[in-house]
């Protein structure tokens, strides 16, 4: 059956839009949506389904989150841009608040991930030269096989997947990839006296939810402190509650030197991306040398600290943590036969789908849909189960049954 004729006839009509007018840079599942409320987004039929992908973790609080959107709306009507040319009444209030929530001296505010990564790439950079005492332009940053850091051609240059290099080059020097949760490696790598980082995600999302083992980020941030290396965490995706602790770094107290953060600082309102830091490394940056005529605006400053404040006001590490143990026990109380392994923190899940049929994580994607439920395949076989923080007892059972329903149609 192709799911695209068998599609109702107001949806086929936006799609059909998008097909023709939009360039070809996604591949997205047949269903298109209209609204949005906690764990739920309903399609232009009026079908309601739950949100296992939260927007690739940027709305972990919730669509629509009614204080968020009040913070929102108030601010909209006030002023959304000054450009960093003039000072705000908001960009201080939310630096100072940002800096306390994390314990770090000082943020530096953009807008979407890649920026963020950008960011403290320049950032390291210029550590290493004023601080380190690298020669200019040697400086080393070492990055991950397997990582997704955004989609600019300097951050593509280090990506390993194909797909996202091929033919975009010439390629950014001054990266060095090694293998994931390979501590050898580091220690290899950290030799070269030009290393001046490491860039890291906590754990991989792109590589389909990939949990290092047990130790590796504490022991990786040990070896970069010997080193005298910046230890940079992306937590971009994993950040902000998502994985049971308010950053993935928590769960082996590791603080690092440079902080990543995006998507959910936002709940889903707007792209806004920070970048935190000690005043050594983040004072290297003189004015005039980065920026970005949306960061850090006023309208982004007072979403983001509602977004923050939610996330503590409502417990959402603690439910992320409680809740992400229930969906996986009860993934593997399903015993399907088609899920080969289940792995995530939190709520930051995936299963691996075993199946003779290449496409059958694709059609498993449909199935969910029809049966209310959304998620999205990455990597051929696995899916990611993301819902939003908030989600409930009951609606994780609830899940699991449409789950459990959907692979036994599968076959
Ligand atoms: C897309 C994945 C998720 C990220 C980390 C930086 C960025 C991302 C750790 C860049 C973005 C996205 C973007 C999305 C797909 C997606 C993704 F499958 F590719 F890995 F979430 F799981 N660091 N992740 O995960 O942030 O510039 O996009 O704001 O459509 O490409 P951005």
């Amino acid at each position: 059956m192709n799911p695209v004729i068998a599609m109702p006839e107001k949806s086929l009509h936006y799609l059909e839009l998008e097909e023709k007018y939009s360039a070809h840079n996604y591949h997205p599942l047949p269903v298109v949506l209209s609204k949005g409320k906690g764990v739920y987004v309903w399609d232009v039929e009026g079908k309601r389904y739950f949100d296992f992908l939260s927007g690739y973790s940027a709305v972990n609080q919730g669509h629509c989150h009614p204080v968020i959107l009040e913070a929102f709306l108030e601010q909209a009507r006030q002023l959304t841009l000054t450009s960093r040319a003039f000072y705000s009444d908001q960009l201080g209030e939310y630096t100072k608040y940002i800096t306390d929530y994390f314990g770090y001296d000082k943020v530096l505010p953009m807008n979407t991930g890649a920026e963020g990564v950008e960011t403290a790439i320049k950032l390291c950079r210029k550590w290493a030269y004023k601080v380190k005492g690298i020669e200019e332009g040697k400086a080393v940053i070492i990055a991950c096989e397997g990582n997704f850091h955004g989609r600019t051609t300097t951050i593509i240059s280090f990506s390993s997947d194909p797909s996202a290099r091929k033919d975009f080059g010439p390629y950014t020097p001054g990266f060095k990839t090694i293998p994931y949760d390979d501590l050898e490696a580091l220690a290899a790598a950290l030799a070269d006296k030009n290393v001046a980082g490491f860039l890291v995600e906590p754990i991989q999302g792109e590589a389909g939810v990939r949990v290092p083992a047990e130790g590796y980020l504490a022991k990786a941030k040990a070896l970069c402190l010997e080193a005298g290396v910046l230890f940079i965490a992306d937590e971009i995706q994993t950040g902000l509650a998502r994985t049971g602790r308010m950053l993935a770094c928590d769960h082996e107290q590791v603080r690092p030197d440079i902080l990543i953060l995006g998507k959910a600082l936002s709940a889903g309102m707007m792209p806004v991306s920070a970048v935190l830091a000690d005043d050594e490394i983040m004072l290297t940056i003189q004015p005039g040398e980065h920026g970005s005529t949306y960061g850090g605006n006023p309208l982004a400053c007072k979403v983001a600290v509602s977004a923050l404040q939610v996330l503590k006001d409502e417990k959402m590490t603690e439910n992320a943590a409680l809740r992400g143990e229930q969906l996986r026990k009860g993934l593997a109380g399903l015993h399907s036969k088609h899920i080969s392994l289940i792995r995530g923190k939190g709520l930051l899940n995936a299963i691996v789908i075993h199946h003779p049929d290449p496409e059958a994580a694709w059609e498993l994607c449909l199935l969910l849909k029809e049966n209310g439920l959304l998620a999205k395949p990455t990597h051929g076989d696995k899916i990611r189960f993301a819902p939003p923080l908030l989600i409930t007892e009951q609606e994780i059972n609830e899940a699991v049954e449409i789950i459990g329903k959907s692979l036994e149609a599968l076959g």
